[in-house]
C-alpha cells in the first residue's frame, strides 16, 4: 500500500534565490499538506550521512558542498501516494529533462543544483523524516 508521507527539501539555491514561498505554494496548491518543516542547516557530517548511498559517485563532495553552504527548509508533506506524486511534482533529476510545469523545470539551475528533494521510496521517506525532525515536530 502506498504510503501519505513523503519528505522534501528545499535546497540551498532555491532558499538563496528567494524561492521558499513560490515553491511552497506550488506544493500546497498541488493538494500535499505539510505536517513537519523548518529552516536549518546541515553539517558537513549531515549531508555525508544523508547522501550516503551516492559516497562513491564522483559527485558526492560537491553534493556535500552544495548541500551545506547554506539554510535548506526541511519539511514532511502528507497526500494519498505521497512519495510517487511528489516525485512527479518536482520533475526528472536534470531540470533540463524535467517536465514543463514541474518544480525543477520552474527552479532548477543544473542537474547538480536541483532546487527540491524528494524521497524515493517509502522507506527512504521515513528514515529522511527522521533524520530532520523528532517525534513532536511532526504533526
Ligand atoms: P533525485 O534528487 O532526483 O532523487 P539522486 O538521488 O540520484 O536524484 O541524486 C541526489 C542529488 O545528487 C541530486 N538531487 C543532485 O543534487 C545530485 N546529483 C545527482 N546526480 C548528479 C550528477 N550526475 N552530477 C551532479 N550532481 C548530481
Amino acid at each position: 500500500m502506498a504510503t501519505n508521507r513523503t519528505f522534501t527539501m528545499l535546497k540551498p539555491d532555491a532558499v538563496e534565490k528567494g524561492y521558499i514561498g513560490a515553491i511552497l505554494e506550488k506544493i500546497t496548491a498541488s493538494g500535499f499538506k505539510i505536517v513537519a518543516m523548518k529552516l536549518t542547516q546541515m553539517s558537513k557530517a549531515d549531508a555525508e550521512t544523508f547522501y550516503a548511498i551516492h559516497s562513491e559517485r564522483p559527485f558526492f563532495g560537491e553534493l556535500v558542498e552544495y548541500m551545506t553552504r547554506g539554510p535548506i527548509v526541511a519539511a514532511v508533506l502528507e497526500k494519498d501516494n505521497a512519495v510517487e506524486d511528489f516525485r512527479t511534482l518536482i520533475g526528472a533529476t536534470n531540470p533540463a529533462d524535467a517536465a514543463e510545469g514541474t518544480i525543477r523545470k520552474l527552479y532548477a539551475a543544473s542537474m547538480g543544483e536541483n532546487a527540491v528533494h524528494g524521497s524515493d521510496s517509502d522507506d527512504n521517506a521515513a528514515i529522511e523524516s527522521a533524520f530532520h525532525f523528532s517525534g513532536r515536530e511532526i504533526f
